[in-house]
């Protein structure tokens, strides 16, 4: 029964002006009311009170690209942490970033972007944090300073220097190539040489006798630096005599939401 309908049959044919006025405040009330009962309903899950999504405007989405290593550190953590966002494609290939839409919910036309209900995030690493802050007790990222410290200190040392020293050869070499915009550029690609040169062994020689970079599980510090390893070989990042990232590269490529999270499984 619609509202109008309702507070007909509640009011009758009544005309007086506070009729009309209570009849025009119910119809108001009932219409958002069934507006937030169809959005979505809270159920308590395993212990937390999680969302259970019956439309699609609460449902979690997550605009990416398979080829990015952004992305993929991103829907990685996602599967880690048994979240079930639902996946936007953005081909960066055929400049989607730049349509309208997509940069009203991100003005630096750049992917990755969780958005959820009302709230936008974009940024890979606020996105990873707002995920595992979802799942009390994750050891992504953990709670204890000490160790939420250790991981941030990579993810920032990812953002300020492991992330642009990658970034010089994927530009030049795959981004260029993408988007038609001409041959690599020496000049640039010894910048990322003499990058690579300086950073590399720093993460190299920590990893000497470490399964992993914070403490004895995988964090968000090695989905975040180990992103951008999936694009070592096409980018040809010099990275041939690091045998400590390498092996440690290996440890990621074996779990199963790493492989998940590959390209291959979302073209
Ligand atoms: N700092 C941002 C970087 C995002 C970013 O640069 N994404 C790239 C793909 S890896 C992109 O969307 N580029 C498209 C463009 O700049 O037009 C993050 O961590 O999310």
């Amino acid at each position: 029964m619609s509202a109008r309908n309702l507070s007909r049959r509640l009011f009758g044919r009544v005309q007086s002006s506070r009729a009309v006025l209570l009849r025009e405040l119910l119809t108001a009330i009932f219409e958002v009311c069934s507006s937030i009962a169809s959005a979505c309903i809270a159920v308590p899950l395993a212990g937390n009170l999680r969302k259970e999504t019956v439309c699609e405007a609460c449902a979690m989405k997550i605009y990416h690209f398979p080829y990015s290593p952004n992305s993929r550190r991103v829907l990685a953590v996602a599967f880690h942490l048994a979240l079930d966002p639902e996946l936007i494609k953005v081909d960066l290939g055929q400049g989607e970033q730049m349509h309208p839409e997509f940069l009203t919910l991100n003005p630096n036309h750049a992917i990755p972007v969780l958005v959820e209900g009302d709230f936008v995030l974009w940024e890979s690493v606020a996105i990873m944090q707002y995920l595992a802050n979802q799942v009390p007790s994750n050891t992504l990222w953990p709670v204890e300073p000490k160790a939420q410290a250790d991981v941030s200190r990579w993810l920032c040392w990812s953002l300020a220097h492991w992330g642009p020293a990658c970034g010089f050869f994927i530009f030049e070499r795959l981004v260029k190539n993408m988007r038609q915009l001409g041959d690599p550029d020496p000049v640039e690609l010894k910048k990322g040489e003499e990058r690579m040169a300086r950073y590399a062994p720093v993460l190299n020689d920590y990893l000497k006798g470490r399964e992993w970079l914070c403490g004895g599980t995988v964090t968000l510090a090695d989905y975040t630096l180990g992103s951008y390893l999936e694009l070592a070989e096409a980018a040809q990042y010099p990275l041939t005599p690091y045998a400590e990232i390498w092996r440690w590269y290996r440890n990621l490529e074996s779990l199963p939401e790493w492989q998940q999270s590959a390209p291959k499984n979302f073209n």
